[in-house]
């Protein structure tokens, strides 16, 4: 079945007790047993329940992996993937990652003597040595929006039997599969787009390899940061509209982008759909479309601080992915805590969410709030 036929039905059976066509919520801590070890396949809620199976069996299968795990938040997801390697192990990091990525990596796992090195998109493969045991990749990136070579990296990982875990988080499986490019693990804050709507935090976790699911599945449990039944419910809900949301929020952020690139007062618009965007031509290899999430650079930091506070359409916000339009400032705000690593958010940066509004009303709002 096509994609978008898998994202409302896979995992989503009518319900078997009662008919029901949309998958319950099902609000229970635990489950009763008939004799001691004898259930029908749930015990307790943190192991498993039926709402998070679908929303797992459905994510897993947009994303073209064996096996899919939910979670709590995109950190609690990479909380738990970080619990496969060990102290003293060599991870290589690609240098634009989520803030709260970075954060965790620099400020818990350095500390306790896991050894990062950051490299750029371009010298990922130089990074690794014969210790690298994990390559944690976003492309594109956020949110300086790079476009990393999924399969090279993969392949210099791979020689040196290291993993790569890519960070879909900005693409989404309907538009990039890093799986079928040779990635190992695909992680998500399934808090952006894959939710749609702003109003659930959740994460998760897919694989081809099913010692690593089996690994995984242990560390889900024993380490805990599973989602509850209402979070994992949404975010299913927000996968069965996914493909029409990301061909809109494609189309508007081409707009915008076009809009942008044209205007006096923006410096450079880093969008991978632009022509002029260093990682195009990969972009278009590896994605079917490119996205909803658009960077620009204004003269000075002053001006990129006051031109987010003039947006009224875009919502001046953390994060992204939801159908409203968001506008952000990373240094201050999503990235802040770069500010002191080597890969500091440009103080001159301004980072969109395009929403899935008419087009002419983000321009319109976007034309007004650069007027000023
Ligand atoms: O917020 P949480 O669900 O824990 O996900 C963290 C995360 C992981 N990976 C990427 C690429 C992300 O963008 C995020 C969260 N990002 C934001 C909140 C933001 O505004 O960029």
């Amino acid at each position: 079945m096509e994609f978008e036929t898998r994202a409302i039905h896979e995992g989503q059976e009518p319900d078997p007790a009662t008919g029901a066509v949309i998958v319950p919520i099902y609000q229970t801590s635990t489950f009763a047993q008939t004799a001691v070890g004898e259930h029908k396949g749930y015990d307790y809620a943190r192991s498993g329940n039926p709402t998070r199976t679908a929303l797992e069996t459905c994510l897993a299968s947009l994303e073209g992996a064996a096996h899919g795990l939910a979670f709590s938040s995109g950190l609690g997801a990479t909380t738990t993937l970080m619990h496969l390697v060990d102290p003293g192990d060599h991870v290589v990091c690609v240098n634009d990652v989520y803030g709260g990525i970075y954060r965790m990596f620099s400020k818990v796992y350095e500390p306790k003597g896991y050894r990062f090195a950051y490299a750029t998109p371009g010298e990922i493969a130089e990074a690794i040595d014969g210790s690298t045991r994990l390559v944690w990749l976003e492309s594109p990136t956020n949110p300086l929006m790079n476009v990393v070579d999924i399969g090279a990296a993969a392949e210099a990982a791979h020689a040196v039997g290291a993993l790569v875990v890519v960070d879909n988080t900005f693409a989404t499986p309907y538009l990039q599969r890093p799986l079928e490019l040779g990635a190992d693990i695909v992680v998500h804050s399934t808090t952006k787009y894959l939710g749609g709507h702003s109003d659930v935090v959740g994460g998760f976790v897919g694989t081809n390899d099913a010692a690593l699911a089996e690994r995984l599945r242990f560390l889900q449990n024993a380490l805990g940061a599973v989602p509850g039944p209402f979070d994992a419910w949404l975010v299913l809900r927000g996968l069965k509209t996914l493909g029409v949301r990301m061909d809109r929020h494609c189309a508007n952020a081409r707009r915008v982008a076009a809009f942008l690139e044209g205007h006096p007062l923006v410096e450079r618009v880093l969008y991978p759909g632009l022509p002029s965007h260093p990682g195009h031509e990969l972009a278009a290899r590896q994605m079917k479309d490119f996205g909803g999430m658009i960077s620009f650079l204004m003269a000075s930091e002053e001006e990129a601080v006051a031109m987010v506070a003039r947006t009224k359409l875009f919502t001046l916000a953390e994060s992204l992915g939801g159908v409203e339009s968001l506008i952000e400032h990373p240094a201050r705000m999503t990235h802040a805590s770069t500010a002191e690593g080597p890969f500091a958010s440009p103080a001159e940066l301004v980072r969109l969410s395009v929403g899935i509004e008419a087009a002419d009303d983000l321009v319109a709002d976007l034309e007004q709030a650069l007027a000023e």
